[in-house]
């Protein structure tokens, strides 16, 4: 991790890091998804992947799960705001959601 990654992205640069990560939104200050998997056994097996990898960056998401949907928010507490790490993390949901 490097120092930039925790350091909060300006409006500019979280405009074009938005752009990256499609399907994501900035809601009061969080970049925000919500998954649908098949069912609970699908979506508690993503929830239990994407636990790993949140572990592994430490950088972890606030996120609810109701049967089959997954809702995820993303920020960084230690900074108050967005930085790359949540674009990180966002984007390694993405990819682990697509090979699931
Ligand atoms: N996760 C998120 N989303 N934001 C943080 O600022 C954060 C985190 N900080 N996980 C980490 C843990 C920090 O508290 C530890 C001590 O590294």
């Amino acid at each position: 991790v490097s120092v930039s990654d925790l350091q909060l992205l300006n409006t500019e640069e979280l405009e074009s890091a938005l752009r990256s990560i499609p399907g994501w939104r900035l809601i009061d200050g969080q970049i925000c998804k919500s998954l649908e998997c098949s069912d609970f056994a699908e979506a508690f097996s993503l929830m239990c992947r994407i636990a790993m990898f949140a572990e592994k960056l430490d950088h972890h998401p606030e996120w609810s799960n109701v049967y089959n949907k997954i809702h995820i928010k993303l920020s960084t507490h230690d900074a108050g705001g967005i930085t790359r790490k949540d674009i990180q993390l966002a984007g390694l949901i993405d990819a682990l959601r697509v090979n699931s």
